[in-house]
């Protein structure tokens, strides 16, 4: 499967597909500028965004499971087409689906991309009965850009809710902001979605937090003040911004985490939540997220 990727995908020095040492098939990124990202096949999922000194950006559990169908704790998992729980496994399907790579190619001179594809099957219609395409394009240059396109091939309008769970690798949440939610409203879903009005500024996040941001403006930053680091996130035809860091407490819950890892991460996450979108046969919707740090 590898060679034959290679054979028809790969672009010299700007990307490659490997297998990694738990058997999953990836591509691998390289970027003019010597940045890399990684991604898996299951899920299309970004496990891996690195800088020119090869810095870690995003946070990959110490205990992810890496089985053939279940989710991956870290990177930017996709979420499609459930937010959370219901029905559908949590965040939906994608994540733990097999994607096809539909092509790949240099956008400008240094910046790689690859487009991959999602198409449903037996599987999805028995638990989503819809007939869609998702087309799903990472591409990388100093900046990592993810964007999701979602097409209705059916002949009856379906609903989904969407978006990029990205993991950021932090030094430490004790000292992490986050920039740019200055009065902007949440639903808190750990209080039965009561709603709230984000007063601090800078938020900084000192317990269990998950909240979903509605209408957030398009970039918020990220300050990791132990590292110097500062992320940005832009989100493009994404209404909602999600934060999430379970602490200590909220830990015990997922056997995929390390007791102590919820220090090293906090989820941003671009995300259609509270107003699902419909597509009618043929409509399609696309969005977006752009990530960069300095
Ligand atoms: O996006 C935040 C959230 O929905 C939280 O409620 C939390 O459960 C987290 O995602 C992880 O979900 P997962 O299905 O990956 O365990």
């Amino acid at each position: 499967m590898i060679e034959r990727l290679n054979q028809t995908f790969a672009l010299p020095n700007s990307l490659v597909f490997v297998r990694d040492s738990n058997n999953f098939a990836k591509v691998c990124l390289t970027s003019g500028a010597a940045h890399g990202a990684e991604i898996l096949v299951q899920g299309a999922q970004v496990s891996s965004w690195t800088g020119p000194n090869r810095e870690e950006l995003l946070f990959m559990s110490s205990k992810a499971v890496f089985q053939r169908g279940k989710p991956v704790r870290g990177g930017i998992p996709i979420i499609f087409p459930q937010f959370g729980k219901g029905d559908l496994p949590s965040h939906g399907f994608a994540r733990t689906s097999m994607w096809e790579i539909k092509e790949t190619k240099m956008l400008s001179e240094g910046e790689p991309s690859i487009t991959f594809k999602l198409e449903d099957t037996h599987a999805t219609r028995d638990m989503w009965a819809h007939q869609f395409v998702l087309e799903y394009t990472v591409s990388l240059s100093d900046r990592l850009r993810t964007s999701l396109k979602v097409v209705n091939c059916g002949t009856t309008p379906f609903f989904f809710y969407a978006g990029f769970h990205t993991y950021f690798r932090i030094a430490d949440i004790n000292r992490t902001e986050i920039r740019g939610l200055h009065e902007v409203t949440y639903m808190d879903a750990l209080r039965t979605r009561n709603y709230g009005v984000q007063n601090a500024d800078p938020l900084t996040i000192e317990e269990h937090t998950d909240r979903i941001y509605l209408n957030a403006p398009d970039t918020v930053r990220l300050l990791d003040r132990l590292m110097g680091r500062e992320y940005t996130v832009t989100k493009q035809n994404i209404k909602d911004l999600v934060v999430w860091n379970p602490w200590e407490n909220g830990s015990k819950a997922f056997a995929d985490l390390g007791a102590h890892e919820y220090l090293s991460f906090v989820c941003v996450e671009p995300a259609i939540v509270n107003q699902k979108i419909t597509l009618g046969p043929r409509e399609k919707y696309e969005c977006g997220q752009e990530l960069s740090y300095r």
